[in-house]
């Protein structure tokens, strides 16, 4: 699959891209081996508080092959270039609303979220909004939309009235956007079940380099030692172990963060 120069242009506009359908004839095997994750853990979801476990498709391996989807992997390396880098991802049950924020904000490098929602979802049953361009480094102390949070003290309006695009989807259709995108989602069920993959554009420079240890710095709050399974690293073709081989090279901090985070956490972080 390769997106047009049209869908990149809108994602670097906009700072997301929407693409209907791209999981559709793999939809079935993928929402079995997302239940099977979350079985496997033996986690019990009882719709109190979101439930999440890091990285997600690594956990099974049927379920890694997912990164080697022509689909996803063609819309990776159209939005990212053809050297991306994996850094795993989450699966979760959601529970009720996600207040407006962005995954970090990085003006180093560039970050993309892949998200899969395995329900229908629309504007007010918990699909994603966001708002468009708010990824953009230049605007980021130009714009106040940035400040979504703050929705009540600076324009009167709750959080879920903030102007924004809803991005309504079927299960089989995949969300991207960039990690700096203001996104959140309003009215969704106890048991709204997402998950993501996290990427970045192969780090060139010491620069790039030192954010995307910091990134990796943060898994430490999931307490994992490593970014991806073994299993995705062992099952791994030629082909995907060029998405793996720069984080192997540049996550030896975790450890030490994941064993200080367990020492400071109740349990591991829920997002
Ligand atoms: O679907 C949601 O509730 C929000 C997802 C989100 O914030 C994220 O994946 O970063």
């Amino acid at each position: 699959m390769e997106l047009s120069p049209e869908q990149r242009n809108f994602y670097n506009t906009f700072g997301y891209l929407v693409l209907p359908g791209l999981l559709r004839e793999a939809i079935g095997w993928v929402t079995d081996e997302f239940e099977a994750v979350f079985s496997d853990r033996g986690v019990q979801h009882d719709g109190s508080r979101r439930s999440v476990i890091v990285p997600f498709i690594d956990q099974r391996e049927r379920f890694c092959t997912l990164l080697d989807h022509p689909g996803v992997d063609g819309l990776i390396r159209g939005l990212l270039d053809e050297e991306y880098n994996y850094l795993g991802g989450d699966g979760n049950f959601y529970t009720g609303d996600t207040r407006w924020h962005s995954d970090g904000f990085h003006t180093i490098g560039h970050y993309l979220k892949v998200a899969f929602y395995l329900d229908p979802v629309a504007k007010d049953s918990g699909c994603l909004r966001v708002i468009p361009g708010s990824h953009r480094v230049d605007l980021y102390d130009k714009w106040d939309a940035r400040k979504a949070r703050e929705s009540e003290n600076l324009w009167g309006i709750s959080q879920n009235q903030v102007p924004s695009v809803a991005l309504e989807s079927q299960p089989g259709d995949v969300v991207a956007f960039n990690h700096n995108l203001m996104h959140a989602a309003f009215g969704g069920s106890t048991r709204r079940r997402m998950f993501t993959i996290n990427c970045c554009a192969r780090c060139e420079s010491d620069t790039e380099i030192q954010e995307m240890e910091n990134f990796i710095a943060g898994g430490a709050r999931f307490w994992i030692d490593q970014v991806h399974s073994e299993v995705m690293r062992r099952t791994a073709s030629p082909q995907r172990m060029r998405h793996l081989r720069q984080v192997i090279q540049h996550e030896g901090h975790l450890p030490a963060l994941a064993a200080k985070a367990r020492t400071e956490m109740a349990e591991p972080a829920r997002g």
